[in-house]
């Protein structure tokens, strides 16, 4: 595949930032987004917004990081080091989300702003544990989506978010209407809803024109960290000035050689993994 420039003044890579929660199993959550950074040869900050207790089996328990400390991550690192995207994963909070939207407004992150923000907007892990309090989805819908230059969400929280169970192509493209009518320049109604095709096709859309983006399904019980995955390498890809189409293309084609890469660890789920890129630069 076409990967991604390395450092374009051969020194200093492309850096982007991400605030999520910490997975100490070590699959999802912002250790899924440094590695994909990292092995996309994107320097990774992070702003930590909460700290889950996993391993591969679920998640027993979350910490929730003070709202005004999440805030100033981003608004050191930004002031700092500068960052060419974000990306937003478990947020837990509305108190959370409402301090990050304002910290992101600040700094020029998000679809209005200089620094293209992806939103994948996480409610729940892989095993159905909670990641986000009830209480938090009309944050997400109202003042973390609006913000978004691509929202990312899997079918569950497609449902979650608008009411809509995509089950075919025609439910996708409602929902995808529906999410772009809560503001954020695209969003993508990701593939997983035509189970029995061998094509998992996501749909990218602009309140405009309804993109197709096929892809080879790949079936595997390991595939923890998935989505991080695809919005960490669309948050690179952006952070190198791709459009968001191009973004979504390289990031699908990069999840894919991670789907094919993942390994089986503890006793649950095991995760995607970049590591196939590392064997990549051997043949
Ligand atoms: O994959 C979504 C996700 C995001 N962030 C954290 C997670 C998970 C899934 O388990 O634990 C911290």
């Amino acid at each position: 595949m076409q990967l991604l420039p390395l450092a374009p003044d051969g020194v200093t890579p492309v850096r982007a930032l991400t605030i999520a929660g910490t997975d100490s199993g070590g699959g999802a959550g912002i250790q899924a987004d440094s590695r994909t950074m990292a092995l996309c040869g994107v320097h990774a900050c992070v702003a930590v917004a909460a700290v889950t207790v996993q391993n591969t089996l679920g998640v027993s328990g979350f910490h929730e990081i003070p709202p005004q400390i999440v805030a100033d991550q981003v608004r050191t690192v930004v002031g700092d080091i500068g960052i060419g995207a974000a990306k937003t994963g478990m947020l837990a909070s509305t108190a959370i989300i409402e301090a990050v939207a304002g910290v992101c407004r600040e700094v020029g992150i998000g679809r209005d702003g200089d620094i293209p923000l992806v939103v994948d907007p996480v409610a729940a892990s892989m095993h159905g544990d909670a990641l986000l309090h009830a209480e938090a989805l009309d944050a997400v819908r109202h003042t973390l989506i609006p913000l978004a230059t691509v929202v990312t969400p899997n079918l569950d929280e497609v449902r979650l978010i608008t009411g809509i169970d995509v089950v075919d192509d025609a439910s996708a493209r409602k929902a995808a209407e529906a999410l772009i009518a809560l503001g954020p320049r695209w969003a993508i109604v990701k593939g997983g809803h035509l189970r029995t095709s061998e094509q998992s096709t996501d749909l990218l859309f602009d309140g405009e024109v309804f993109h197709e983006l096929p892809a080879r399904r790949l079936s595997t019980g390991n595939d923890h960290g998935g989505g991080d995955t695809l919005a960490a390498a669309i948050c690179c890809a952006l952070a190198h000035g791709y459009s968001v189409p191009d973004a979504v293309a390289f990031a699908k084609e990069w999840t894919f050689h991670c789907l094919e890469a993942s390994y089986d660890l503890g006793a649950g789920h095991g995760p995607v993994s970049p590591l196939w890129r590392l064997h990549l630069d051997r043949k």
